[in-house]
């Protein structure tokens, strides 16, 4: 059974959220962020970062949000998750999982870091005002995609949806909008999914 190491409300989310979509069965193991859990020795040995996530999949260890996903998506190609590995479907797919990860993130991360994750004396506050930009110009590209269609890759929901949605909800949880009327409904639509119900319920149980 895989195991997944993660934190509530982290980018283990994401992987929660994937895992409930698939059916899989899995055990969620609390890595305790607050209380230094990611930089035990134990730890460590698993991501050598002492991030999450990190998942054990039968002795094979695997870090990095989003290439646990596709791994994920890949290893259940009756979910149809995730386009099949060399297609053009796929090339499209892996498109938006860079743009959600280099633009989309990126700023909202420097925001969250310079806010409430760095402690104190490293955070700079006169970055906050070029990363919210930055962000606003990631989601009027992203606007511009996911117009008029469902899903990131047209009519039908695929990982990639989850890597967005949880990327709209930390935006939303960090007080930073949109400016989308789209991207916000898109998020609550999916966030609106029974599977996402389940993650709420799996993380508040470990709270
Ligand atoms: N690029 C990595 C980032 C992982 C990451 O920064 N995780 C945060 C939680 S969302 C973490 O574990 N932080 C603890 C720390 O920095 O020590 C991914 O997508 O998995």
């Amino acid at each position: 059974m895989i195991k997944l190491y993660g934190y509530p409300r982290s980018r283990s989310t994401r992987i929660v959220w994937l895992l409930e979509e698939l059916g899989a069965e899995y055990e969620f193991i609390k890595v305790d962020l607050m209380s230094g859990g990611g930089q035990t020795a134990a730890y460590l040995n698993i991501h050598a970062d002492g991030k999450v996530p990190a998942i054990d999949d039968d002795g094979f260890i695997l870090t990095e949000s989003a290439a646990i996903m596709n791994y994920l998506a890949d290893r259940h190609p009756e979910s149809a998750m995730a386009p099949m590995p060399g297609s053009q479907q796929r090339a499209k797919y892996d498109e938006w999982c860079f743009f959600v990860l280099t633009e989309l993130e990126q700023p909202l991360w420097t925001v969250g870091k310079h806010t409430f994750v760095f402690p104190e004396d490293k955070r700079v506050e006169t970055v906050l005002a070029v990363a919210h930009w930055e962000f606003l110009k990631a989601c009027k590209v992203l606007e511009k995609r996911l117009q008029g269609q469902e899903y990131a890759l047209g009519g039908e929901f695929s990982a990639i949806d989850i890597l967005i949605a949880h990327t709209l909800r930390w935006a939303n949880a960090f007080s930073v909008p949109s400016g989308s009327a789209v991207l916000d409904s898109y998020r609550d639509r999916l966030s609106a999914r029974v599977s996402f119900e389940r993650v709420l319920q799996k993380e508040a149980a470990v709270e």
